[in-house]
């Protein structure tokens, strides 16, 4: 007899959470890796922080930024079926992977992610035929992830307010920390995940991550998408998967 291997369902977003992903900047989506290939891409990503030059090392360690351009398998992540049914709603017209990356906190880091919105980092500042509407990341957690580990905190509806005033940072990691620290605080929502579950949010969304208080290291396989049409920003970058339609 022939084995038949289950094909894992490429499922869309629901009307529910697309809405919420709209309304909100970000959404949850449960169950969506199973266990055994998160585990397969942890050791892929074993093997390349290993190698010269691929950890971005001080205050990131275990990073990996570029890091689908490093690795078959890790490009392959990025261009997931999955993954892209999840995304291909919220991004048009047509779909172009901006940049991807691997984010660490190792055990006992106190390296905070400091409160930012990524499109601060994404787009270049002086060339507006890089600024995108819909640039999105999903935040593929190898571990669980809650407030001890230094899981995401994000603060609903950020998205919709525009581009906010930032400092850059000295220590920690995500440095370009908008000046509103007070207000995101007051206002944020921690998102604890499991392994296999990811986060969507918004480029506009304010989102941050605090200390990794426990042994374990935590980390997450970050894909941010864009709108094809729009110009290769700051990311290193820009792999158009669907062209946008041609004009007519
Ligand atoms: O995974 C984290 O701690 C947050 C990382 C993040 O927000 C970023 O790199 O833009």
């Amino acid at each position: 007899m022939v084995a038949t291997m289950a094909v894992p369902a490429v499922g869309r977003l629901s009307e529910a959470q697309r809405e919420a992903f709209e309304r909100d900047g970000f959404v949850a989506v449960p169950g969506v890796f199973p266990a055994d290939e998160l585990d397969a891409l942890d050791q892929e990503l074993d093997r390349l922080i290993a190698l010269p030059g691929n950890d971005a090392g001080g205050n990131r360690a275990g990073w990996i930024y570029a890091v689908a351009q490093r690795s078959d398998k890790a490009s392959a992540f990025a261009e997931d079926p999955r993954l892209l049914a999840l995304v291909e709603d919220l991004i048009y017209p047509g779909l172009a992977i901006h940049s991807s990356k691997l984010v660490t906190k190792l055990p006992m880091s106190a390296d905070i992610c400091h409160w930012h919105q990524d499109e601060a980092f994404y787009k270049k500042l002086d060339d507006p035929d890089t600024h995108a509407a819909r640039r999105m990341s999903v935040w593929v957690p190898l571990q669980d992830t809650d407030q001890s580990n230094g899981c995401l905190w994000v603060v609903p509806g950020s998205h919709r307010w525009g581009m906010e005033d930032w400092t850059a940072q000295q220590t920690g990691t995500c440095v370009r920390r908008i000046n509103r620290v007070e207000y995101a605080d007051e206002h944020a929502i921690p998102l604890p995940v499991h392994s296999g579950d990811v986060v969507l949010f918004s480029a506009w969304t304010w989102h941050h991550s605090k200390e990794n208080q426990t042994e374990h290291i935590r980390r997450a396989f970050i894909v941010s998408y864009q709108e094809a049409a729009v110009a290769k920003g700051a990311g290193e970058q820009l792999k158009v998967l669907y062209p946008a339609p041609a004009q007519a």
